[in-house]
Order: structure tokens, then sequence, then C-alpha cells
């Protein structure tokens, strides 16, 4: 008994052929669309049947619309993927098996096919900072859109998550392992291929925000000590301190 959450932006090409194939898989189909202006919600809401439909009123980030899928989902077992079958929905009933057992199972990209040299380098980077900093190597693919897990265990950590971003499942992952380590994540294998119709929504902000999560309370930042005085200073003592050049030293630093 599964939940699929769907994200969407702008997947008017593809999301009544994806919902042709995914919603016979599942319990239910959650889209959470972010008021696509190619009117892909509606599609999606004229679908009818087990597809239930968020519209939200804009743009919010792709991390967002899938805690929202997992907020929504009245299933314990939830499994994410994108409109655009670069997640092929014959891999569904594998997750959904896999998560009988698991509390997160990540559909790991083995081959990618359609990717350009700069989408290449930017997942490599991604992923190798991801498995130095915090999986060790232990994770397949921890950079994967595509993935199963425990509603209870995505709302336990959502606030790790940031709602802009696009690792959601990275965000949970690293906190899921710190707690409880790798025996609860299994992994199944696929074969990516890159969208046909429509394009990536992934962009500089999402990548910055990405790095910045990464570094997160990972290292600490070297604390300026500055020296608060004890006693409310007085006005001519302030003047002193002004003359003295402290405050625009601090000004500077800041
Ligand atoms: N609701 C919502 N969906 C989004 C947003 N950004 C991307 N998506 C959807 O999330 C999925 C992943 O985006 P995609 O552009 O395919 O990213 P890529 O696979 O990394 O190139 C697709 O189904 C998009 O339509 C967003 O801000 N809100
Ligand atoms: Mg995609």
């Amino acid at each position: 008994m599964v939940s699929v959450v769907i994200p969407t932006y702008n997947e008017c090409e593809n999301i009544v052929p994806l919902l042709e194939c995914v919603a016979p898989l599942a319990e239910e189909v959650i889209v959470v669309d972010d008021n696509s202006v190619d009117g892909t919600g509606q599609m999606a809401m004229d679908f009818g049947g087990n597809v239930r439909v968020v519209i939200r009123p804009c743009k919010m980030g792709l991390s967002s619309a899938i805690l929202r899928g997992f907020n929504e989902a009245r299933e314990d077992d939830v499994i994410v993927m994108d409109a655009d079958f670069s997640h092929p929905p014959s891999v569904v009933p594998e997750i959904a098996e896999a998560l009988k057992t698991h509390d997160i199972v990540i559909a790991s990209r083995d081959k990618i096919i359609g990717w350009g040299v700069r989408r290449h380098l930017v997942s490599k980077v991604a992923t190798a900072l991801a498995q130095i900093l915090y999986f060790r190597g232990r994770i397949n693919d921890p950079m994967s859109g595509f993935f199963g897990a425990k509603k209870s265990i995505v709302e336990r950590y959502e606030d790790s998550v940031s709602p802009q971003g696009y690792k959601a499942l990275f965000a949970i992952m690293r906190n899921y392992v710190h707690d409880y380590g790798y025996d609860g994540i299994a992994s199944v294998n696929y074969t990516f291929i890159n969208r046909k119709f429509g394009g990536s929504k992934l962009s500089m902000p999402e990548i910055m925000d990405y790095i910045r999560s990464l570094f997160k309370g990972k290292i600490p930042m070297p604390s300026l000590k500055i020296p608060i005085p004890l006693v409310q200073p007085s006005y001519t003592a302030l003047d002193r301190i002004q003359s003295s050049g402290y405050c625009s030293f601090m000004m500077r630093i800041l």
C-alpha cells in the first residue's frame, strides 16, 4: 500500500501519460503543483480516480513540494518521483516491495543517458562531497530524486530540509544515518534516461542551496571573540570608542 508523490512545475507534456502508468501501481497519487502556467495542475485534476492534486500559489521549491506530499499522504509508505519519465514507473513496485522492510529505499542510477557534460560534472561533484562528508561511500546514489521513505521518518526530519532546495533525500538521510546507521536503507538500481519533454528546473540557486546545506553544522565557523562591555557605555565612553576606530572596524567585519 503506497502513496506516490509527484511534484510538478510545467509538465503538461508528461503529466497525463505518467499518471496513466503510475495510478494503477499505487493506492493514491498526490500531485503537488506550483500553479504551473501550462495547465499541468488542471490536467492532473481532470485525471480523477485515485489522483489527488494540491495546487500551491506559486513556485515554492522542489523540496517543500515533496514534504507537502508526505504530509498529505494517507499511507505510511511513500514514493517520490519526477513527472518527466526519467524515473521509470516500472521501478515503483520494486521500491514499494523494499519499503515493506526498510525505512528508506533509494532508486539508484546505475547508468545515466542523455545528460550533457556540465550536468554530469555537477552531479559527480555533489555526490562526491556528500560521500566524503557524510556517507563514506556506503550510499550508492545519495543525490537521487527517486526514492521511497516512511512518512513517519520524513516527518521526523523535515525541519532539516531546505524548502527551496532539490536534495530532500540527502537532508533526511544524513540525519537518519546519524541516528540509526545504514541498516534501514535499501537501494534498487535503474537506468536514468533524461526527459524528452520540457526542461530541467534545476538552476544555480538550487545548486548553491545544496552547497550551503552540505556545510551547515558540519564545519564549525571560527568564532570572533569581540569583547562585550558589561556596563552600558556612557555617551562620552561611546565617543571615545568611536574615535578609537572600534566601530568602523566592527562595521567592516560585519
Ligand atoms: N511543485 C514543484 N515542483 C517542482 C519544482 N521544481 C521542480 N519541480 C518538479 O520536480 C521534478 C524534478 O524537477 P526536474 O526539472 O525534472 O529536475 P532534474 O530532474 O533534476 O533536472 C519535476 O517533476 C518538476 O516538474 C517546484 O518548485 N515546485
Ligand atoms: Mg527530472
